[in-house]
């Protein structure tokens, strides 16, 4: 009997390829992949990976070619909104590559607030996004769709205002832009067609999804482990962060000293460890955690 396989769409090289195969490695996944490499079978689950451009993978994942596919929620938005039948769906928000899509404006120009949008010209590569988000304004402007550099249509005086992805903000301020409004706040997405595949199919998207939420949680999770006076526990157990029941076991030769060990499901600070101390906490370790599963 021979096994499904189901096929995973990534993007070949940019943004989001090296996470994207870094969140698969951190599943037991390992994609071994040549140069120009497009196809990649992975060994240790009967899964698939066709490395594609990430513009390809709303599309692929839609039209049934990949059952899956990681790309970023402003790609797959936008191309959400420009297709009538369009019925791929968001499994996951993944956490990485984090950025947003934003109006930015010349710094003294002459758009200063959203109203003065209004009959505005505005360079983007996301027209559909750009306009459901002024509809909802009940703005009427022009866009002038750019596919690349669109950060500098205000210095060719062919737009008044960009739309365009934002991180850092260095590239707005080396152009002398600045950001009026966010469009849409993006992450990476594990997204998925919409029919029901088969039952051999399903199975191999659960076991996936199971590990990557287990290792998405192992990656924000730290172990702790402190020592403490027996009066000092509750409000030690009070600060760790996101740490449901604490074991605490009573250290050898000592009567009222205690051990804690704790999977806090949040970021450790200095700062916690810091106040853990200061409430009486001593021999503090944080630990990093490889996998999980509930
Ligand atoms: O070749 P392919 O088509 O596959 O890749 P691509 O060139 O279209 O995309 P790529 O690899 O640049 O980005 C892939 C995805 O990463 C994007 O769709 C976003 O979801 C996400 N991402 C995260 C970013 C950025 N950060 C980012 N900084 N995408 C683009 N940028 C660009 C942005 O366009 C702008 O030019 O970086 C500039 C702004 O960055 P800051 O740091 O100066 O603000
Ligand atoms: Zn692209």
């Amino acid at each position: 009997m021979t096994t499904e396989r189901i096929r995973i769409a990534l993007q070949k090289s940019g943004r989001l390829a090296e996470d994207s195969i870094g969140l698969l490695k951190s599943c037991g996944l390992h994609v071994a992949r040549s140069k120009d490499q497009l196809f990649c079978r992975i060994k240790e689950l009967p899964i698939d990976v066709l490395l594609v451009r990430d513009d390809d993978i709303p599309n692929f994942v839609d039209s049934g070619i990949c059952e899956l596919g990681i790309v970023g929620d402003n790609v797959f938005s936008e191309m959400k909104c420009a297709a009538d039948n369009f019925s791929a769906t968001v499994v996951e928000r993944l956490g990485f590559s984090q950025c947003r899509l934003a109006i930015a404006v010349p710094d003294n120009g002459a758009v200063q607030k959203i109203s003065d949008l209004a009959g505005a010209t505005i360079a983007t590569s996301y027209p559909h996004l750009l306009q459901d988000f002024l509809k909802r304004q009940n703005i009427t402007a022009k866009t002038l769709v750019m596919m690349g550099s669109v950060e500098v249509a205000p210095r060719l005086k062919i737009a008044d205002a960009i739309c365009d992805i934002v991180a850092s903000g260095a590239t707005l301020a080396a152009n002398n832009l600045r950001e009026l409004t966010t469009v849409l706040q993006s992450q990476a997405l594990l997204v998925r067609g919409a029919r029901t595949f088969s039952p051999d199919k399903e199975n191999i998207i659960r076991r996936l999804l199971a590990r990557m939420r287990g290792a998405l949680t192992a990656e924000d999770s730290k172990y702790v482990m402190l020592h403490a006076d027996a009066d000092k526990l509750p409000e030690i157990v009070k600060l760790l962060p996101g740490s449901e029941s604490p074991t605490i076991l009573p250290l050898r030769g000592h009567d009222d000293k205690f051990a804690v060990h704790a999977v806090c499901r949040e970021s450790v600070f200095w700062e916690t460890m810091e106040q853990l101390q200061a409430a009486g906490a001593s021999a503090i370790l944080v630990l990093p955690i490889e996998k999980m599963m509930a």
